[in-house]
């Protein structure tokens, strides 16, 4: 059947806009569309092409996989061309590709038992290393499979990637290639200290992997928090490698390179199966960005006998997860204002469905973020949502901008209470000046009187509070103290179980700490490690009330800016008046003996971080066993640092402290300063 005028028109326009894609991708290092939208247009094309051949001309972007390398790095030709994977996205997609491979492979029984070396497909840059008697002689890119760019002179400042390889036996000559990425907690991280720098940020961890790989300037690259795991091999000379995929990976591990700790051997179709959902499972907590699992043949006998259909093997392919970017449009673009009166620009979104789940607002972050965006009512935009962090628009796609749109700017008055809105010099945040006054900021702070590090009100829920501040119920935080079973199990959705439930936990927050207490009160700067320093250095209340900035910068953590801010707090009558009402509703604590100075011991003078999962023992008790010894604990890492006690899933603070070089210990470590 020949092609219709219409049928043409359209895969010309398909062309068009993906040679458009691939040119900012490749050449401009700048991309516009999330890469989910642009397989869906490489997949319409390649569908159209497969319906009518006749269509199929040598120039189109389907005859290619990537584009042209850049001018300014040296081009590297593949000895073997690095080949590309074929996906599927469903389980029907999955099947049928088993079926082929089992049917080529001549298996009568369906291949249930045909085993797959299956892994995480990492969301990076593909990269080939070249070893030559052991020693790492040249890096190169992936560029479009047969000409690559050389990058041997930033990959050589990843740490993780060895300049030689351990141990023997390895080939005279031994290509490895695999994937650098950005582990998520490096990309978090890099973003916020550019966000406040305003500097550019990465728009995602796989373009700040692609773009650190490409300076020009090794000591950029350096920078940047790059790790790579190795997934196959190219040339081999001299030498012999296992005849199994897992094996051979095995043997790269050996060697001292280094592999996903994720991958491994799966039987069938229903292993790939259940290694996809499993993965899929654990997909947010990896540390690093994956799109989906690649399963693999794992004997390279079946390999040989499968071979490659144009530019991708037969025996491999990438089973996909929902995409974490996704095109949308702005509805709006609201200011929300938060405890301590910030002001954060929000987009309202047309609903979309996003790494597994529908979104419908993105944060902005601050007012410089929302002018660099530029983020317009009625733009198209890229949303992302990965892992557990929370949904952020990416970029605009400006080529989709509709006519007559406007810059947002500030608002000069807090759209909940119309207080004037201020942004001091120097400061990327913007803060309503109504205080307590403004309902947002009321609600906010309430939230976190509540929440269970402060008072530890369980079953008084956002909701609740949001209605609560509404009708004007609660005004102080000491009316919670104020609430009644009866007129609690008045309300929508609360049974007369909960609403008992939640007096008793009202009344026993009654009972708290000095440091509980201090911290509920959400003094700004005041977090729990300073709330727990302030407690116990001054011991009771009044002591601390009466302490002046000289006094508070004694306390350890407590450095000029916060002392004003507690001064700040605690001069304002209507907080000492929320204080006072707090104890005479039966707020109580016990008062410890004034340490007023730190304690002295081993640690004395130093001063630790601590972050993640420590094995057996919380980090309340770290932090006691900690200052007990004369050592200070602290929230954020810093040049200051002398110790980062991390445990399990350590996150950005880990990243932070590599950087800075601060030590890091695990809890062994802690113990064994302590051991005389
Ligand atoms: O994690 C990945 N991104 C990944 C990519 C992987 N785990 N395995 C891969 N295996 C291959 C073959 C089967 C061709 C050796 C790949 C890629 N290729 C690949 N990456 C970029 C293009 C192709």
């Amino acid at each position: 059947m020949g092609a219709s005028a219409t049928i043409r028109a359209r895969v010309e326009s398909l062309r068009d806009e993906i040679r458009y894609h691939n040119y900012r991708y490749h050449t401009l290092d700048d991309i516009e569309i999330p890469d989910a939208e642009y397989d869906r247009l490489m997949r319409e094309l390649q569908d159209l092409e497969k319906q009518y051949p006749d269509l199929v001309t040598v120039d189109s972007p389907t005859q290619r996989v990537g584009a042209e390398p850049s001018e300014a790095l040296k081009s590297v030709r593949h000895r073997l061309p690095m080949l590309s994977l074929d996906n599927v996205f469903s389980e029907d997609e999955l099947r049928e590709f088993h079926r082929r491979v089992a049917e080529k492979l001549e298996f009568e029984d369906g291949a249930l038992d045909l085993q797959y070396a299956a892994e995480p497909k990492l969301d990076g840059a593909a990269v080939s290393l070249l070893y030559e008697h052991g020693i790492l002689v040249r890096a190169a890119t992936r560029g479009d499979g047969t000409t690559g760019e050389d990058i041997t002179h930033n990959v050589r400042t990843i740490e993780s990637i060895p300049l030689r390889l351990l141990g023997n036996g390895y080939p005279e000559a031994l290509e490895v290639r695999g994937e650098v990425f950005m582990p998520r907690a490096g990309f978090e991280a890099y973003n916020k200290q550019a966000r406040a720098a305003g500097e550019k940020t990465f728009v995602n961890p796989r373009n700040a992997a692609a773009g650190s790989l490409r300076q020009l300037d090794p000591k950029l690259t350096a920078e940047r928090p790059l790790d790579m795991y190795v997934y196959s091999v190219g040339l081999v000379e001299g030498g012999n490698l296992p005849d199994r995929h897992s094996e051979i990976i095995e043997q790269l591990q050996a060697w001292g390179l280094k592999t996903c700790p994720e991958r491994g051997v799966v039987r069938g179709v229903d292993g790939c199966l259940a290694y996809y959902e499993a993965i899929g499972k654990k997909r947010d907590s990896l540390g690093y960005d994956i799109d989906g699992v690649v399963y693999k043949v794992d004997s390279l006998a079946m390999q040989r006998e499968l071979g490659f259909v144009a530019r991708a093997p037969r025996w491999a392919v990438a089973h996909k997860f929902p995409a974490q970017e996704e095109l949308t449009t702005v509805v709006d673009v609201e200011f929300q204002v938060g405890r301590t009166g910030a002001v954060t620009p929000v987009a309202r979104l047309e609903p979309v469905f996003v790494g597994g789940v529908t979104v419908s607002n993105a944060t902005l972050h601050n007012i410089d973020e929302l002018h660099r965006k530029d983020v317009r009512v009625g733009d198209t935009v890229i949303v992302r949502r990965a892992g557990d962090v929370i949904p952020e628009v990416v970029s605009v796609v400006t080529s989709r901008r509709p006519r007559k749109t406007k810059p947002v700017s500030l608002p000069k008055r807090c759209p909940v209470c119309d207080s004037h809105v201020v942004r001091e010099d120097g400061e990327a945040v913007a803060r309503c000046t109504g205080g307590l006054f403004c309902k947002a900021q009321r609600t906010e702070a309430l939230k976190h009187f509540v929440s269970r590090r402060a008072m530890d009100i369980e079953g008084l829920g956002a909701r609740l509070i949001e209605q609560f501040v509404e009708e004007n119920r609660i005004k102080s935080p000491s009316d919670i103290f104020e609430l009644s079973k009866e007129e609690l199990a008045e309300r929508e959705r609360m049974g007369e179980k909960s609403a008992e439930n939640l007096v008793r936990a009202i009344e026993a927050s009654k009972a708290t700490s000095l440091s509980r207490f201090l911290y509920a009160l959400g003094i700004r700067e005041v977090g729990e490690a300073t709330a727990h320093n302030l407690a116990s250095y001054f011991g009771n209340l009044p002591a601390i009330l009466e302490a002046g900035a000289e006094e508070l910068v004694k306390v350890p953590d407590v450095g000029p800016i916060v002392a004003k801010r507690i001064r700040e707090f605690l001069r304002e009558e209507h907080n000492l008046e929320v204080i006072r009402q707090l104890q005479d509703h039966g707020v109580h604590w016990q008062d410890t003996d004034p340490s007023m100075v730190a304690e002295e011991g081993p640690f004395t003078g130093k001063t630790f971080v601590i972050t993640g999962t420590l094995p057996g023992i919380t980090r309340d008790e770290a932090k006691a066993l900690i200052q007990k010894n004369g050592g200070k604990v602290t929230g954020t890492v810093s040049r200051k640092t002398s110790y980062l006690l991390a445990g399990e899933k350590a996150g950005s603070k880990l990243t932070k402290a590599q950087q800075l070089e601060v030590e890091v210990l695990d809890l062994d470590g802690l113990r064994a300063l302590l051991k005389p």
